[in-house]
């Protein structure tokens, strides 16, 4: 397998998280997107929508960060990222569904405003947009909170890819400027998402 990343994106950070969780070997070819790699034609034949993370599998392609950690579990059998029981299972992918369209569009509004603006050299901060994020993530961030009193984990008793999804755009807090202060459940259980090996691994080498 090979898989299509750019080593700051959270959305690749949880692909290869679950890699390395499940011991599955595969080519890491990081892509440049501040040199605009994704946009060269190869790529584009791939995915056409020109963004990481993408994985390859023989003559299989799947892009979206949540179907590829699906797929990579369905590569092993009982592994406790996605248990097969239907309700079990449903109640990740409620989470990885809740995540791409709702947490992960909050607090993508702030790594653009906050991180890629300067990155790409695109100006100052739109502070209309970071308002209705800043309203947008506390409604969100309220409902995670909320959930994970009295619970360790999103869903049963260890982590899964549940965790994995929500959690890697928690790693960019301090650059991207989410306003976390107060939610003191997800900062005990992000905390606990640090301690795990295959989080730890998976860091890229340098965020600054
Ligand atoms: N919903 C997608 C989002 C992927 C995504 O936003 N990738 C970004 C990097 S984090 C990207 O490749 N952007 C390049 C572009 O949009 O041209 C997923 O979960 O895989």
């Amino acid at each position: 397998m090979k898989l299509y990343h750019f080593p700051i994106s959270p959305n690749s950070r949880r692909v290869i998280a679950v890699l390395h969780h499940l011991g599955l070997a595969c080519d890491l070819h990081a892509l440049d997107l501040v040199k605009g790699e994704h946009l060269q034609a190869d790529f584009l034949a791939l995915n056409p929508n020109h963004m990481i993370p993408t994985l390859v599998d023989g003559d299989f392609v799947l892009w979206e960060s949540n179907a590829i950690m699906q797929y990579l579990c369905s590569k092993v059998p009982d592994n406790s990222l996605l248990p097969a029981d239907p309700k079990v299972h449903a109640d990740i992918t409620r989470w990885q569904f809740w995540q791409t369209a709702h947490f992960g569009r909050a607090c993508g509004v702030f790594i653009f405003e906050n991180i890629l603006r300067n990155a790409f050299n695109l100006g100052e901060p739109d502070a209309q947009e970071l308002a209705k994020a800043t309203e947008n993530f506390h409604r969100f961030a309220k409902v995670l909170d909320g959930h994970l009193a009295g619970r360790a984990w999103l869903v049963g008793d260890t982590f899964t890819l549940a965790d994995f999804s929500i959690a890697s755009f928690l790693e960019l807090t301090a650059l991207a400027k989410y306003p976390v202060e107060g939610y003191t459940e997800i900062a005990r259980w992000y905390s606990a998402i640090e301690q795990i090996p295959a989080w730890q691994s998976s860091a890229p080498a340098k965020i600054s």
